[in-house]
């Protein structure tokens, strides 16, 4: 039993605690200008920048390394504007009666509606699925934690597409089962998230929001 699955050593590449130090302040620094950005540009994204983030993506830890993942890459204008119809059909029925009154007031300062011309506009669109199990040549088989592992992998993905300079937003659009259908995905695939990515319009702009302070999101013992 012990030797069945034998480790390998790990290489750690060790830096100095100066350098940690300045690295953690510099990435933070740097991931604390990230703006959820709903208003792009059409200019057009070099496909290796989309395969270089999904790459780091797809290192995400996952439920016995299962990755329960796939990512979605559309660029075909025909299928963006396929998306973007069924798209706004669910999102206008939500916003017109499905959302409480709360939500709406909260969703206000965002200035979102159920229009959602970004669809179109950006250059790609990234559509993760999670996989609920894993199928294959028929065979089902267990994925375990399956939303936190997806949901890692899309934080890895977001902080990967600021990293390259690109812009991203987390749409999702609901109810998303239509994006199954028109993405031609196996059952054992449900939509997780909708990205578009790509560079914002030139004159885009952001709510006027602030963050909580590390007073407000961390208590130390
Ligand atoms: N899915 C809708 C509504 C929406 C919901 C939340 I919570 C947001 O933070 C933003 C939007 C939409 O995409 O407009």
């Amino acid at each position: 039993m012990d030797n069945e699955f034998p480790h390998i050593p790990y290489k750690f590449k060790e830096i100095t605690v100066e350098q940690s130090i300045i690295r953690s302040t510099q990435f933070y620094q740097q991931m604390n200008r990230r703006r959820s950005i709903r208003f792009f540009s059409d200019r057009d994204v070099p496909f290796e920048i989309i395969e270089n983030v999904i790459k780091t993506a797809g290192t995400a830890p996952s439920g016995a390394h299962k990755q329960p993942w796939t990512f979605v890459v559309v660029s075909s204008q025909e299928i963006k504007s396929k998306i973007r119809q069924a798209a706004e059909k669910e999102e206008r029925i939500s916003y017109e009666g499905r959302m409480s009154d709360e939500w709406l007031r909260d969703l206000a300062p965002l200035g979102t509606d159920w229009r959602k011309p970004f669809l179109e506009i950006a250059p790609y669109l990234i559509i993760v699925f999670r996989q609920q199990y894993g199928l294959k040549d028929g065979v089902k088989h267990k994925h375990y934690y399956v939303n936190e592992s997806a949901g890692i992998a899309v934080g890895m993905l977001i902080s990967a597409i600021h990293n390259a300079g690109l812009v991203t937003l987390t749409h999702t659009p609901s109810p998303m089962k239509f994006l199954r259908n028109i993405l031609e995905r196996p059952e054992n695939e449900v939509p997780f998230v909708l990205l578009p990515v790509g560079y914002p319009a030139d004159d885009a702009t952001v709510p006027d929001l602030d963050r909580k302070s590390i007073d407000e999101i961390m208590i130390k013992f």
